[in-house]
């Protein structure tokens, strides 16, 4: 009898629990490639060619190893064109006695899955999601009693758990975390070495064209592509990294620098989120690149705080809030998204690096995300729906379970302060520190108040002004009121005058 195991284009891994079990003679792998789900939003066309040319790559590692691959390409003549349409297709012609899978990482899919039992009348079996570190029982659990769900707790219990970077039933160096170390600005001092770059091979050129013929309208550009579509390019990509730029990741985390994309990040953040690249491999070989002094622990540590502790726990805020969490706007922004961050024209120099950066490589780095795109957004109030849909379409890495805690918990506040303590509101005094973008920008950094002054800091005392009643009382926030309220009556008009000015002009397209 016939089992039917479907593999959704984020779960390309031979261990994960799908395949667990797999009796090769009998049980069929079903991939699908779907107009759907390439355009329900319109993702980046980097984030489809890599998926889609990654599932092809791993279904044929599987026929290799004689799995029966059964795969539906995009251009395929009957291809119904929607998950559903495709899995109907397939209990018809292999009448199997019922299918199986992994749970899809997204609450829309997780949905769509649970009806097919019954809509298809076929035994379904829906199996943990093993290519993550915690469950969504054992973060429950850990919720249970907790006033407040910080990060930095849940990570420690992680570390303990997995018995990583702990010295005698105590943190290696004596401290769980040593971000404090890790903020140091990087002004034009060394020469970054480069991101890993794969050989485009045919399968690739082929969703390449397609994607070129298809889906021209999307956001971003298809080439240069250079990012891994195999699990042996994703571990050399991850190894790269750690030979070549972990040393420096702690240091220069929080740096920004202008036309340098890429920096001293790992750029794996892609490969994680589709199975190219597992999260206990990742922090495995870092922990030991460590253990064999190639890089301080500040690195070693601060890498993996992003993967055992910030991402895990983000995919468990995800799944204890959904699906009310998506429609969160604690803050009540309700401006509609500015145009230029479609690729039109902007003064904002660090604004129009980050942009024109995503759109080339659907990829910016995590401070360019947060403390200039994010930054902006929750200063000038944009709302929260159509915040998590422009970041949902441009990087390589969004899926929701990731993407929507970090734009509405971290960025915009959205949630009411569940995932972090207050809102990373910032002037330009911060983006001035941590990177060169404010000498090459039309507006001066320095000044506070007219045209030429720079739009972070007018907008970040509006945004206390404004939010005033909602935020007052959060205790992290004291020092911010207390400066606000020893302003002159004249400064808070010349901030409230300043900020008007710039939200109609952005409300009226102009440019800004
Ligand atoms: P590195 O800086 O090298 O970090 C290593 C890895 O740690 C990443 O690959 C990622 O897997 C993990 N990580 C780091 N920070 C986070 C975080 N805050 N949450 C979860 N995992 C983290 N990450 C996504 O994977 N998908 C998204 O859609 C996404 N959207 C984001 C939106 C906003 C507004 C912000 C502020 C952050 C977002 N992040 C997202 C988190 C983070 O910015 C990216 O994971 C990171 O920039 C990816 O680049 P990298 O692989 O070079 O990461
Ligand atoms: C991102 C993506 C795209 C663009 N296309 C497909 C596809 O055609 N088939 C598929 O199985 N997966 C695709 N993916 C990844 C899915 O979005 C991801 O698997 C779901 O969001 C999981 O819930
Ligand atoms: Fe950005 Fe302001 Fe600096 Fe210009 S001056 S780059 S807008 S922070």
């Amino acid at each position: 009898m016939t089992t039917l195991r479907v593999i959704f284009g984020d779960q390309l891994n031979e261990s994960i629990s799908s395949l667990s079990g797999t009796d090769k003679d009998n049980d069929i792998i079903l991939f699908f490639e779907v107009n759907e789900e390439a355009t329900y939003i319109k993702h980046h066309k980097k984030k489809i060619i890599l998926i889609f040319s990654a599932m092809r790559h791993f279904a044929k590692e599987l026929s290799e190893k004689n799995y029966a691959v059964h795969y539906i390409k995009i251009d395929d003549k009957e291809n119904t064109g929607s998950f559903h349409g495709e899995v109907q297709r397939a209990i018809k012609h292999y009448q199997p006695q019922n299918i199986i899978l992994t749970e899809p990482s997204e609450y829309r899919v997780y949905n769509e899955a649970k009806r097919w039992a019954n809509d298809f009348n076929v035994a379904v079996e829906i199996r943990s999601d093993n290519r993550f570190l915690c469950s969504h029982e054992t973060f429950k659990q850990w919720t249970q009693g907790r006033k407040q769900l910080r990060m930095e707790f849940f990570y420690r219990e992680m570390r303990k758990q997995y018995n990583i970077l702990m010295d005698n039933g105590q943190p290696e160096g004596g401290k769980w975390n040593y971000d404090a170390d890790n903020r140091k600005p990087l002004k034009g001092q060394l020469s970054v070495p480069d991101t890993y770059h794969s050989k485009t091979d045919a399968i690739t050129k082929n969703v390449i064209d397609w994607v070129d013929a298809h889906y021209s309208d999307h956001f971003g550009s298809s080439t240069p592509f250079h990012f891994a579509v195999t699990h042996k390019q994703a571990s050399q990509a991850l190894n790269q990294f750690i030979d070549e730029r972990l040393a420096s990741f702690g240091d220069y985390q929080d740096a920004m620098v202008q036309n340098e994309p890429w920096l001293y990040h790992s750029h794996i953040g892609f490969y994680l989120n589709c199975g190219l690249l597992l999260p206990l491999q990742c922090i495995n070989q870092v922990e030991q690149a460590y253990r064999q002094n190639k890089v301080p622990l500040n690195a070693a540590e601060g890498f993996i705080r992003q993967i055992l502790g910030w991402r895990e726990y983000v995919r468990g805020i995800y799944w204890l809030k959904m699906p009310g969490y998506e429609k969160t706007n604690h803050l009540n922004a309700q401006r509609k998204l500015p145009g230029f961050f479609w690729g039109e024209s902007t003064r904002m120099n660090c604004i129009s690096q980050c942009i024109s950066e995503t759109h080339e490589n659907a990829y910016a780095h995590h401070i360019q995300r947060l403390m200039v795109l994010g930054n902006f957004l929750l200063l000038a109030g944009i709302d929260p729906d159509e915040v998590n849909h422009w970041y949902m379409i441009v990087y390589a890495d969004a899926f929701q379970w990731v993407e929507l805690p970090n734009v509405s918990g971290m960025v915009l506040y959205a949630d009411g302060g569940l995932l972090s303590s207050k809102p990373y509101a910032a002037s330009g005094a911060y983006i001035n520190k941590m990177s060169d973008y404010c000498k090459g920008c039309h507006y001066k950094v320095s000044k506070k108040d007219g045209e030429l002054a720079c739009p972070f800091n007018y907008l970040y005392w509006n945004f206390f002004i404004k939010n005033k009643a909602t935020l007052k009382n959060n205790p992290r926030l004291g020092m911010s009121y207390r400066t606000l309220a020893k302003m002159s009556d004249e400064k808070i008009d010349l901030i409230e005058t300043d900020s008007e000015r710039f939200l109609n002009a952005i409300e009226a397209n102009a440019l800004v």
